[in-house]
């Protein structure tokens, strides 16, 4: 890998991950639709709107390698989550191809599986269950990314990245929580396994109280460095209560499966139709 382009750069796991990631590969080329700050030794930065197919062609232009972060990181109404997150998302990995990139990280999102009670123990293999039009589009990505390693023979890692803050603030996200670090080493991971074809693996740190099992990140090598563990105890005593309704805090998505969640009003009366005896 020698020159590696990084997407969403100037969001908030972009900004970190441009750190976390510097001078690991000869170049990293960080890019966003916003601006960013000044580009560190060994990087370069580059304006591109994901929707623009020349700025996608410019920024995949003498890359080996991908990860790719950009696009809408919360829920949105389903006309900006198609254009960003899935026909955005397939013409950039369709301009990668065409330029001779070998290997794609994408960032797919524990909302791909938000819908599975919490308590049942998933591995990756199990079939997708989203929360919320986000969470499909990350399902999309999914499916994109095998087909791309199945069709055009793209080496893919999607990371079902949990929480990636400084750290967890309720009992959902001390299971989901990833430090940068260990994200940066999946990303690696992603980037570096010889023979790579695509994986599903969780982007979450070496958490205790947990609902994945992170069994095919450990076997392509990864050895998370750090655990929510250490603010268990903060987390248990602090009294915030988690947010969300019933249906939230049943399921692994928590907030983004719940009534209220950006205001979906189909997701309203659905849920009162169905409360209805
Ligand atoms: C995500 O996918 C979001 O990008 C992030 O902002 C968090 O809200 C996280 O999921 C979560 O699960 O809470």
């Amino acid at each position: 890998m020698r020159r590696v382009l990084l997407t969403g750069a100037g969001g908030g796991i972009g900004r970190r991950m441009r750190k976390a990631l510097a001078n690991t590969y000869p170049i990293l080329r960080s890019s966003d639709m916003v601006e960013l700050e000044p580009a560190m030794d060994g990087e370069e930065v580059v304006r591109a709107d994901l929707t623009v197919q020349e700025d996608l062609e410019r920024i995949v232009d003498g890359v080996d390698g991908i990860i790719h972060l950009g696009g809408l990181s919360v829920e949105h109404e389903w006309d900006d989550i198609l254009r960003t997150n899935i026909d955005g998302t397939y013409r950039l990995f369709e301009a990668a191809y065409k330029a001779g990139v070998k290997r794609i990280v994408f960032a797919s999102s524990n909302h791909a599986i938000g819908f599975y009670p919490r308590g049942q123990i998933l591995d990756g293999s199990e079939r997708p269950r989203p929360d919320c039009r986000y969470g499909l589009s990350k399902v999309f990505g999914e499916a994109l990314s095998q087909y791309f390693a199945d069709n055009y023979g793209l080496g893919v890692l999607s990371i079902r990245i949990g929480w990636c803050f400084e750290k967890p603030e309720t009992q959902r996200t001390l299971g989901s929580w990833v430090s940068i670090g260990d994200l940066a080493q999946l990303c690696r991971i992603g980037l570096e396994t010889p023979d790579l074809h695509h994986e599903i693996v969780f982007g979450m740190s070496d958490n205790s109280r947990t609902w994945w099992d992170n069994k095919t990140a450990r076997r392509l090598g990864y050895q998370p460095g750090d655990s929510s563990d250490i603010w268990a105890a903060e987390v248990d005593n602090s009294g915030i209560p988690e947010p969300g309704d019933a249906v939230g805090l049943a399921v692994q998505g928590g907030p983004f499966a719940s009534e209220g969640y950006q205001g979906d009003p189909l997701r309203v009366a659905a849920r009162n139709a169905q409360s209805k005896p």
